[in-house]
Order: C-alpha cells, then sequence, then structure tokens
C-alpha cells in the first residue's frame, strides 16, 4: 500500500542504487562519501548542498550489477574551521580507501579533491592526479581562503606526482597562471588543443601516461560547459558536453581502474531544473569500474 519515499517508479524487474545501496562504514566495492563544505568558495558559495543532491539523484539511477556499494555518509565539517574540516575529510578518505575498492567521494568545494589526494599520499606513493577543471588552480596568492590554489597545494603534497589538468579555457585565466603551472610540472591540456586533436588522441594520450600507477581522478564541474552545467562554483563558456566527458570518464576509469574518484563544486542554489545535479550523478556512476564476474 506504501512506496519507499524517493522512488515513484515501480518496475518489479528494476532496481535503483538507492535499493541496493548499503549504509555504515562497512568492507565494500564501492564505497560513497560526502563532504558538506565550501569554506573555500571565493565566488559562488553552495557547494555545501551538493552531496544531499548528488545523492538524491546517484540514489535513483538504475544499478547496473556486479558490485556491492556502501553509502558511508557525509564527513562531520565544521563550518568555519578549515583545518579541523580538512583534517577530518583527510582521515574519512583515508578509512575509505582502506575499507573499499573504489571510493567516490563527493564534494564540497575542491578542497575536498586536496584532502582527498593528502590522504591517498599516505596509502600510496607518489600517486597521479588527474584533473577536469576549467582553471589550473594554481595562483600564487588570494586574499582568504579560495578553491583557487589547489592544484599548487597538491603539487606541494608530493613533489614528484605527474598532475595533469584536462580541459582548461585559456579566455577565463589570466596568461601567468600557465607559466607558473609549468613552473610546478602540472601539466595542462587545453579545451582548444582537445578542440584541435580529438578526444580518440586524449584518451590515448591519458592511458599512455597513465597506465600502471596509483591513481586519483577529479571531476570539477566546472571542466562541463555550463550551457549544461550552470550549478557550478565558477562557471567558464566552452567546456566539455556531457557525451564527450562522460565518455572519456567512463573509458579512463574501466581501464586505469582508479583507486579514488572526486567530483567537487557542484553549486545546486546556482543550478537550473537540478541538470547539473543529475550530470554530477551520471559522471559519478560512469566512474564505477568495479565489475565482480
Ligand atoms: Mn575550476
Amino acid at each position: 500500500m506504501f512506496r519507499s519515499a524517493g522512488f515513484s517508479i515501480g518496475d518489479p524487474f528494476e532496481k535503483r542504487i538507492g535499493q541496493v545501496i548499503k549504509k555504515g562504514l562497512e568492507k565494500t566495492d564501492v564505497a560513497l562519501l560526502g563532504v558538506p563544505w565550501d569554506g573555500a568558495a571565493a565566488t559562488r558559495a553552495g557547494s555545501r548542498a551538493a552531496p544531499k543532491k548528488i545523492r538524491e539523484h546517484f540514489y535513483s539511477l538504475p544499478y547496473q550489477g556486479g558490485f556491492e556499494i556502501c553509502d558511508y555518509g557525509d564527513v562531520d565539517t565544521l563550518n568555519g574551521d578549515p583545518q579541523e574540516t580538512w583534517k577530518r575529510t583527510v582521515e574519512a578518505v583515508k578509512l575509505s580507501v582502506q575499507s573499499s575498492l573504489e571510493t567516490l567521494v563527493m564534494g564540497g568545494d575542491s578542497t575536498s579533491s586536496y584532502c582527498a589526494f593528502k590522504a591517498f599520499c599516505e596509502l600510496e606513493k607518489e600517486p597521479c592526479y588527474l584533473l577536469f577543471d576549467a582553471h589550473p588552480d594554481v595562483r600564487v596568492e588570494y586574499p582568504g581562503l579560495t578553491s583557487g590554489r589547489v592544484v599548487r597545494w597538491i603539487r606541494e603534497a608530493s613533489a614528484s606526482s605527474k598532475i595533469i589538468v584536462v580541459g582548461v579555457r585559456e579566455h577565463s585565466n589570466h596568461p601567468y597562471l600557465f607559466t607558473e603551472a609549468k613552473k610546478l610540472k602540472v601539466e595542462i591540456i587545453t579545451m582548444s588543443q582537445i578542440e584541435n586533436q580529438g578526444l580518440n588522441t586524449l584518451l590515448e594520450r591519458l592511458l599512455k601516461e597513465l597506465s600502471g600507477q596509483a591513481l586519483q581522478i577529479s571531476v570539477n564541474m566546472d571542466a562541463f560547459d555550463p550551457s549544461c552545467a550552470p550549478g557550478v562554483n565558477s562557471p567558464s563558456v566552452g567546456g566539455f558536453y556531457p557525451r564527450e566527458l562522460l565518455w572519456l570518464v567512463e573509458k579512463l576509469c574501466q581501464t586505469l581502474k582508479p583507486k579514488l574518484f572526486d567530483l567537487v563544486e557542484l553549486t545546486p542554489c546556482y543550478d537550473v531544473m537540478d541538470m547539473s545535479a543529475l550530470l554530477a550523478a551520471t559522471t559519478l556512476s560512469k566512474a564505477i569500474w568495479v565489475k565482480r564476474a
């Protein structure tokens, strides 16, 4: 007589992720972890609401089978206390990576990705960091907290890790940032390069550069074009269309099997009819590579 909350489709042959996902902190194939914190968002705040919003859509996606999934919940973040929040995030991600084959982290601002990387460095020697982002995030200084320095911090956390940022738009970044990236040995692949060379060439290059190494993949939602993902902290036109980046994420994850995947800077209060939230949830689903026989 009653239907469970959140599920309006009653097809008995269908299972949604929300119907099979476990809760708590048990050993699992795929772990889901939220970081509801946006204290470093210098422009459009609101990504603290992202984990809740992404869950809503992620739980409603059809379960494809072949893996166990467990929702570890959200990090107990502290509004106004970045140091303690980051410390807790590092600990939570570390525990999650140790308890699963693959951890999916839902930010939060992009400092969630930095904390995830710090945790990963405690478990793996010089892990690679592949980021999809419109910006290189290597600012030298900035008044107050900003997510615009995250890639610089990642370099500081690991001097020799391979760091690649894909999808950067020249028109949204000052030229000095490209010089800084070079100094930091951060490889930048711009959207114009991708436009010229095509997606297949990009995929081949990334697979070649990253195969056989411990890897974290991060998707900043501003990597997508704002026409498809308006609900982000720092929109930049000329980005990936959903089909392109979903395809790349799926191919990369199936082959490289990253232990850690994060998605950051979805800002639900700037979204239009949840289109960015649904895209975020779908991106996470494409990142799942665990497949049991
Ligand atoms: Mn960005």
